[in-house]
């Protein structure tokens, strides 16, 4: 399935890299977010050139509530306690002054055992063919409860992203609620994760206790603003070389 819908105003070229060495640039860069639009499935979402970065997970995980932490909003994205309660992509976007330079996407949780077969199903699809295909995603944060650790879901999600990581695709796993653990609890959840996601990055991240917050606030500020490649020198073009390095 393709994207169809036209650009939308929120397509802005990325703004010039300034370095948020110090999180309160990343922070109040995050409060810019506004709700975008909302959309069934892939079809449905506006075709946008700048980075999006997807919050994705089981239901329940925490996904809507870090999104809301992040952008210090109480009520951007609908967080509750009845799991399932997010069931489109929503996507907020981000930028000072009105420039919009990256979009937030609130997906729906899997793995909830009250939701209907049919409705998994057609869900599985929507956010496969979102993951393998939309084409400005930059990075996917992966929200999973530590008591829980990464379940066979959460692996196929890692399945299905994994040829993108490859190419670049940027990827973080929060463990989410670490307010419930002890230190040694938390500790081994890390360690135990670490091991899950194949030495990918694993931070612990606590919406109530604000825990994890500036250094995933970083990690969302540098993917959508990564240092300017070197232009290249413009003699290969006079030569006639075409293509160019790849990016990385
Ligand atoms: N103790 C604690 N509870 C949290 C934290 N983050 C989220 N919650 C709670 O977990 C529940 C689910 O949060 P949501 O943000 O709606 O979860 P979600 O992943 O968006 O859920 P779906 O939309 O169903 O996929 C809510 O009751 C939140 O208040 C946290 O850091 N600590
Ligand atoms: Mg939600």
């Amino acid at each position: 399935m393709t994207e169809s819908t036209p650009a939308s105003s929120a397509s802005a070229k990325p703004a010039k890299t300034t370095s948020a060495a110090d999180p309160k640039i990343a922070m109040g860069w995050l409060h810019t977010a506004k709700f975008l639009t909302t959309a069934p499935e892939l079809k449905h979402l506006p075709r946008l050139e700048v980075p999006e970065i997807a919050f994705v997970g089981r239901s329940n995980a925490g996904k809507s509530t870090c999104i809301n932490t992040l952008t210090q909003q109480h009520r951007l994205a609908y967080a509750s306690k009845t799991p399932g309660r997010t069931q489109s992509i929503n996507l907020f976007t981000l930028g000072k002054q009105g420039v919009t330079d990256a979009v937030l996407a609130d997906l729906p949780g899997y793995g909830y055992a009250a939701v209907p077969k049919e409705a998994k199903y057609r869900w599985q699809q929507v956010m496969g063919n979102y993951l393998q295909t939309r084409d400005n995603l930059k990075a996917v944060v992966l929200l999973c409860d530590p008591r829980l650790g990464l379940t066979e879901l959460d692996e196929i999600l890692l399945d299905v992203i994994r040829p993108r990581v490859e190419e670049g695709l940027k990827f973080l796993v929060l463990l989410t609620k670490s307010d419930k653990l002890n230190k040694t609890e938390a500790a081994k959840a890390l360690q135990i994760v670490k091991l899950q996601a194949g030495g990918g990055d694993v931070k612990l991240f606590s919406a109530l206790k604000k825990q994890g917050i500036d250094e995933v606030a970083q990690h969302l500020w540098d993917w959508a603003h990564p240092p300017e490649k070197a232009e290249k020198p413009k003699k290969a073009d006079a030569d006639g070389e075409t293509g160019g390095e790849a990016a990385d």
